[in-house]
């Protein structure tokens, strides 16, 4: 039998066809509009059957034997862990204070339904500490596209004449925005990608920016000078709907592509050519993407970026960047039950916290100042789900510690991780393919595509949504956990939209909320304070940050340890992802490692030989942080000066993290964000 589903092995979300026998998934395949032939297969979709019955996989709840023997658990019924997560939760209450329990969330369990879930138990509980990863993912990138003209927009590759990837490898990341990639530049559109690595768009591109790391603010804003220069803008929409052109035409004064190009590694011409190109060509997209997170300016960075889709004139119009239409849903998280007078661990990036009406707190690192520093307040307790803390969040040595220090912890997940083996309590969670949902991608933007349990929880195993309300009722709110299916929830939420599960079902590509529409802007404005693009923003200035992005004139990014380039003289990238894993997940899984036992440093040729390498030499990199242990790669998709690590081996060899070597200390102010991307290092021989 086939159903339709979505595939959450990756936050990509794709549509998927999933083939049941026997009540067993035994295959799957994404749907997509191409030709058989031309369809992008995904290596972990193709083995979801082997993720989903991996025989290391844990299906009945643990509790730790004793406190002091880490990673020794017995199984449990659910009613015994659940009772006993519901009693600490209770304890902390009484003795500390609720606001001392801390609800961590990764990424894997999505950012729709099931983390308003989590944050209605958090704030009916009463702690205001439910706290996502978003500051080293796409939250910080999503504020700055907020903070310019009210949403984060949807590039539209299909019609575009010209398309820029700014730190983007939907090849391997997002199969479907690949594929209208390959389709657009079939119907002859450009292709501008602005990359440190040499990646397959980058090889596909008309112009490739070998830029060199954390420096794409300083880059964005050459090319707005170029484009005002050569009055290359759209006049017309930059004078209607736009805040603050000329403080902006002040600022980008100082970025002389002839003057910054040597500090970008790049040539002055290349520089004016793609910006040229991509506000000649009309209309065009910028696909943004994780290259611009995970940075140390990455507000004002992506801001720049933000800015360029405005001066173009590209914004909400086809085959530009659209405007997302959300779907008018419930607000389901409950915030106005929380204390007035508790503040959230966060409460020092006051901006990023308060962004987005349920986005929701996404400055992560805060959550470790709190448990190490015991400031604003100590943290007893926290409950991990779908997340890898102790390999994914930046600087793994601090973050262990912190996850050590606490009471009690919490973990809801699949797979034994390093952070479960430091838990009290571990959850078994059902994967995907084992649960309806409502995802954020769904939400944000029509049409609503379900996804869809298609098959049985395996073992003793329970769907994230499940585990909250039962949860939830444990400590005594029947009343807002009254759902005994995700579909009466979903149909809660969605109720104002009047789309249900049943329709959803019925029309498994999609219900849309209502008419597509561009250009927005012409009856409403943006949704910014001003409702107009905000080039500058009063909101930044009259919190203390730059009010227009690089206005300070400073020509180079500092980017974690550039203080000591004699000792750390290479850039070191945390990886591009490769379509085989998502993040630490399925390095186990037989046919994703395809034998390979651990990952590579990849290193330009001319390095190597400075340093006495060899291909597949074994390398210690190392920065004031930590160090890792990885053989070396030979590579002449690097820049020379620069070395690519490969991420996500951190769980099954924790001499192999690059959250080894990251920094914690240095963050952007807004964002809370620091540079798990990209950073100075040594390499040397391990002999
Ligand atoms: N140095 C460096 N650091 C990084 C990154 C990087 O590139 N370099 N990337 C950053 C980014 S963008 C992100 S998003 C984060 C990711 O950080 P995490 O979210 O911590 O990433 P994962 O390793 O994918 O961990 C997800 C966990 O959830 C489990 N899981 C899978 N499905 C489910 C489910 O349905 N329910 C539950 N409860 N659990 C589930 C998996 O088994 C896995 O253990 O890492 C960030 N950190
Ligand atoms: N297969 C797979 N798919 C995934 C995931 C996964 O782990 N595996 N994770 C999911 C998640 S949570 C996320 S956030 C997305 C991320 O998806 P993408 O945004 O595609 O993320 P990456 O591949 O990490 O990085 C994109 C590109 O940025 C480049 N880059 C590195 N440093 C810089 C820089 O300083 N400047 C510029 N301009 N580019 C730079 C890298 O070389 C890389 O080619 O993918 C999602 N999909
Ligand atoms: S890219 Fe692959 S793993 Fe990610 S959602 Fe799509 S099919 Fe699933
Ligand atoms: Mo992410």
């Amino acid at each position: 039998m086939t159903k339709d589903t979505v595939c959450r092995l990756c936050s990509a979300c794709c549509p998927i066809q999933a083939e049941i026998k026997d009540g067993r998934l035994v295959m799957a395949e994404r749907k997509s509009s191409l030709p058989q032939g031309q369809v992008l297969h995904c290596p972990k979709l193709k083995a979801a059957p082997e993720i989903v019955y991996a025989p290391d996989r844990i299906t009945a709840p643990l509790i730790r034997n004793a406190p002091s023997e880490r990673n020794e658990f017995r199984e449990a019924s659910w009613d015994e862990a659940l009772n006993l997560v519901a009693s600490k939760f209770g304890q902390v209450k009484k003795e500390y204070g609720a606001h001392q329990v801390a609800w961590l969330r990764g990424m894997a369990a999505d950012w729709g339904a099931p983390w308003d879930y989590a944050n209605r138990l958090m704030n009916a509980y009463g702690s205001p500490n439910c706290i996502g990863n978003g500051s080293v993912c796409h939250v910080a990138r999503e504020m700055a596209h907020n903070f310019t003209y009210g949403a984060m927009t949807l590039p539209q590759p299909k019609e575009a004449k010209c398309l820029v990837v700014w730190g983007k490898n939907d090849r391997n990341t997002a199969p479907g925005t690949f594929e209208a990639l390959l389709q657009a530049r079939e119907n002859g559109a450009g292709l501008i990608v602005i990359d440190p690595v040499k990646t397959v768009p980058a090889e596909m591109a008309d112009i490739w920016l070998q830029i060199r790391p954390g420096q794409d603010g300083i880059l964005a804003m050459a090319m707005i000078r170029e484009i005002i220069e050569n009055e290359l803008y759209d006049a017309p929409f930059v004078q209607d709907h736009c805040l603050g052109f000329s403080s902006l035409q002040q600022a980008a004064q100082a970025y002389v592509p002839e003057q910054v190009a040597p500090g970008l590694w790049l040539d002055a011409d290349k520089i004016k050519e793609a910006a040229r190109m991509y506000a000649r060509s009309k209309p065009a997209c910028i696909i943004d993407g994780n290259g611009l997170d995970m940075q140390r300016d990455t507000f004002q960075a992506t801001r720049a970026v933000c800015i360029l889709r405005a001066l173009t004139g590209n914004l909400d119009r086809p085959g530009g960047d659209f405007i997302p239409q959300p779907v008018p849903a419930r607000d389901i998280q409950l915030k106005d039950r929380l204390p007035p007078d508790v503040q959230p661990v966060t409460m020092d990036y006051p901006l990023f916290s308060t962004f987005h009406h349920n986005w929701g707190l996404h400055a992560q690192s805060a959550l470790v100042d709190a448990i190490l520093e015991e400031e604003p307040y100590p943290m007893k307790m926290m409950v991990v789900q779908s997340g890898n803390p102790a390999v994914t969040m930046t600087d793994s040595h601090r973050v262990q510690q912190a996850l050590d220090k606490l009471d009690f912890l919490v973990v809801i997940d699949l797979f034994m991780t390093r952070t479960a083996k430091m838990a009290d309590v571990f959850l078994p969670a059902a994967s995907c393919f084992e649960k309806t949902q409502l995802n954020r991608a769904a939400l944000r933007n029509s049409p609503v595509i379900l996804q869809n349990q298609v098959i049985d929880w395996v073992g003793q195993s329970w769907p994230d949504w499940k585990i909250t309300f039962e949860l939830g009722r444990r400590l005594g709110l029947d009343k807002e956990f009254p759902w005994d299916t995700a579909e009466q929830a979903i149909d809660y939420q969605l109720h104002p939209s009047g789309i249900t599960v049943q329709m959803l079902r019925d029309n498994p590509s999609g219900v849309r909320a209502d008419d597509l529409e561009y250009r927005k802007y012409r009856t409403q404005g943006f949704a910014t304070p001003s409702g107009k693009v905000e080039l500058f923003s009063q909101r930044l200035a009259d919190s203390g940050y730059a009010p227009v992005p690089h206005q300070d004139g400073k020509k180079e990014v500092k980017i974690s340890f550039a203080h000591d380039p004699k000792r750390f003289d290479l850039v070191g990238i945390s990886g591009q992802r490769v379509n085989r894993f998502t993040h630490t997940q399925f390095h186990t899984i037989p046919s994703l490692i395809q034998n390979q036992t651990q990952g590579f440093v990849h290193m330009h040729t001319r390095d190597a030989q400075a340093r006495g390498i060899e291909h597949e030499d074994m390398v210690r990199v190392e920065t004031p942080r930590g160090r890792l242990r990885m053989p070396v790669s030979l590579s002449n998709t690097m820049h020379p000066g620069s070395v690519c690590i490969d991420w996500g081996w951190g769980d099954v060899h924790p001499e192999a993290n690059v959250n080894n070597l990251t920094d914690d200390d240095q963050r952007d102010p807004v964002t809370a964000t620091p540079s798990n991307r990209s950073f100075m290092c040594a390499v040397r021989k391990d002999e």
